[in-house]
């Protein structure tokens, strides 16, 4: 049997149940990439909203390009469970928070931009990964990408037509503006939303961009849970604990955290319930985040795949692998924070590496390998910058770097990535010799996020030998 509003309960007893009338709610979010992140995570927290009391924040949920989830979730009326598996036993519950799934490409009418238009909405949120922003590697919005859409009475397909189109009917209406929430993992999310968002409304309609400056507000945000890709085997495992298959399940780990600047433009859910920071400035736990959990996920990924691991728990437990990613964490991306971090550099290490070790939680490298050119900019390029302009040597950074160079030559595995075919190109057309300058070099194709000097170059070239020649 099939979890749904009908079979709840039929659930196990122990499964935690949400806290509230589903059905007397109206939709107060809209939520851009309703994958397992957003379902373990933003979801989770507004569940502990509504359970403690707050009303309103149903979530629509919009997948931009598959309908894979609408299918998972609608034969559930949204209904999913999340297991949390740490070293005890694991913990299952409900979610309630999601109201219906609308597939983009499949809602000719338009579904979407109602819904962002609805006077009952107020939080629009977005977990569409880094490539979902479509920018150029330099971090400008990247108009080639967009030109069928803005082409005048087409449809929308991404983020910025179907706002422009919600904006634009919100005004007309006279309603108020949105608080944009970007929960991806980019330095100053909300900072480069709002930034990419004006330059696409300046482009399509001017008088909106003002309007949108005015009246809605892009609050940075730093988000962390470790959700790795739910298995078939997954599934039979959580119905078999919780007594109905659940096509929508998600598996996590115990620790979560959400760090939300706190600047709204209207009403929010009490995120702060389920534990949720609200702080003045995100910028430190951004940063810090980015730089020591995810570029040391990245490192762990691209060298544990050369090495002919899988897991995360398996690479961070490798000794020749373990002791780079402390130096990666500590040395390189947690001195790179500055003399104040806001935070103890040392027990955040060792936190993540208590949680990377995690068995309970397989987390496969080849996941977090995915867009690797959208996600080395803020976890190793900001980092080496502001190093190498200090003097500091990352001789760790720039390992995992040469490992990244080769796995987008692409013949070890397929390359999973938005520039994999630019990437091969080059590869082509510079060669070992060449690569280094092609991609890190003055007019290499991420100078504008970091130059190579003399001395990383020497270092990163004599990786690529010894890679590119095993
Ligand atoms: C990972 C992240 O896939 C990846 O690139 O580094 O998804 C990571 O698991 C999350 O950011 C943890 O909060």
């Amino acid at each position: 049997m099939r979890l749904s509003q009908e079979t709840i309960a039929a659930l196990n007893a122990d499964v935690e149940r949400p806290g509230y009338d589903r059905a007397a709610q109206a939709c107060g979010i809209v939520h851009f990439g309703i994958g397992a992140f957003h379902r373990a995570h933003q979801a989770v927290y507004t569940d502990d909203a509504m359970a403690a009391g707050d009303r309103d924040w149903g979530i629509t949920g919009v997948s931009l390009r598959s309908g894979d989830v609408a299918e998972q979730m609608e034969p559930q009326d949204g209904l999913f469970t999340v297991s949390e598996r740490g070293s005890g036993s694991p913990h299952t519950r409900l979610i309630g928070t999601v109201q219906r799934v609308i597939v983009a490409p499949r809602d000719p009418a338009l579904h979407v931009v109602a819904a962002l238009a609805s006077s009952s909405t107020h939080i629009v949120s977005f977990t569409v990964t880094e490539k979902g922003y479509c920018r150029t590697p330099a971090g400008q919005l990247d108009l080639s990408l967009l030109e069928p859409e803005l082409v005048k009475g087409a449809t929308p397909s991404s983020i910025y037509g179907f706002l422009a189109a919600g904006l634009a009917r919100r005004r007309a209406a006279g309603i108020a503006g949105l608080t944009l929430v970007s929960c991806d993992n980019l330095a100053e999310n909300g900072t480069v939303l709002s930034g990419l968002l004006n330059a696409y409304l300046d482009r399509v309609d001017p008088g909106l961009a003002a309007w949108f400056r005015r009246e809605c507000a892009c609050p940075s945000t730093m988000v962390d849970r470790i959700v790795p890709a739910v298995t078939d085997a997954d599934r039979q495992q959580i119905a078999d604990t919780i007594g109905l298959e659940d096509a929508a399940a998600v598996i996590t780990e115990p620790f979560r955290q959400w760090v939300i600047e706190d600047r709204f433009a209207g009403p929010r859910p009490r995120w702060e319930v389920g534990g949720a920071q609200l702080v003045s400035d995100v910028r430190q736990h951004e940063a810090a985040k980015l730089r020591m959990l995810n570029g040391a996920h990245s490192a762990l990924a691209y060298l544990g795949l050369a090495q002919g691991h899988d897991f995360v728990h398996q690479a961070i437990a490798d000794p020749t692998l373990r002791p780079l990613i402390e130096r990666l964490m500590r040395d390189e991306a947690g001195v790179s924070l500055g003399s104040d971090p806001g935070l103890d550099i040392d027990a955040y290490s060792a936190q993540l590496l208590a949680r990377f070790a995690n068995p309970a939680l397989p987390h496969r490298l080849a996941q977090i390998a995915i867009d690797g050119s959208q996600k080395i900019p803020q976890r190793w390029l900001e980092p080496l910058a502001i190093n190498l302009a200090a003097g500091r040597a990352c001789p760790a950074t720039l390992k995992a770097l040469a490992a990244w160079m080769l796995h987008v030559r692409g013949d070890a595995r397929p390359v999973d990535d938005p520039m994999a075919a630019q990437l091969a190109a080059l590869w082509q057309s510079a060669g070992t010799d060449g690569i280094v300058t092609a991609l890190f070099g003055e007019q290499g194709l991420f100078a504008d996020r970091w130059t190579v000097n003399d001395q990383s170059r020497a270092l990163l070239q004599t990786e690529v030998d010894q890679i590119a020649s095993a």
